[in-house]
């Protein structure tokens, strides 16, 4: 069974995509916590940070990228954080590893 967001990778659900490439996808989140918020996805399906293997280095590298690319797209200039939730004490609540990029006000420290 493809993980949620797989589907919406296969098109299968629907999103508001706003980047594309070969490694990855980001999309807005359905229940967003900042004026902008964005969840940046590996294709390949890792469930966790806790599931990386050494081959999915250059992944990783490219999400973090991809991030970025997306902050400065959205005008983030002040500045923007970006947030990967692992497992259950850490808040994750999709199993398809995800990069949350959260901007557009002022971000208060530290999370909950
Ligand atoms: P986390 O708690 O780190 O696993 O965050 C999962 C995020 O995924 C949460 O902020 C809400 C978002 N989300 C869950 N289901 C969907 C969906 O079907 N579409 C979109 N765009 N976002 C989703």
């Amino acid at each position: 069974m493809a993980t949620l967001f797989t589907q919406i990778v296969q098109r299968e659900i629907p999103a508001d995509i706003v980047y594309e490439d070969d490694l990855t996808l980001a999309f807005r989140d359905i229940a967003p916590k900042a004026p902008t918020h964005i969840l940046v996805i590996p294709k390949k399906e890792i469930v966790s940070l806790a599931e990386l293997t050494p081959e999915d280095e250059a992944i990783v590298g490219r999400c973090v990228m991809v991030a970025h690319k997306v902050a400065q797209a959205e005008g983030l200039n002040g500045g923007y954080r970006l947030v990967c939730n692992s497992g259950d004490d850490g808040g994750q609540e999709v199993p398809h590893l995800h990069f949350h990029v959260l901007g557009g006000r002022k971000l208060t420290w530290p999370p909950g």
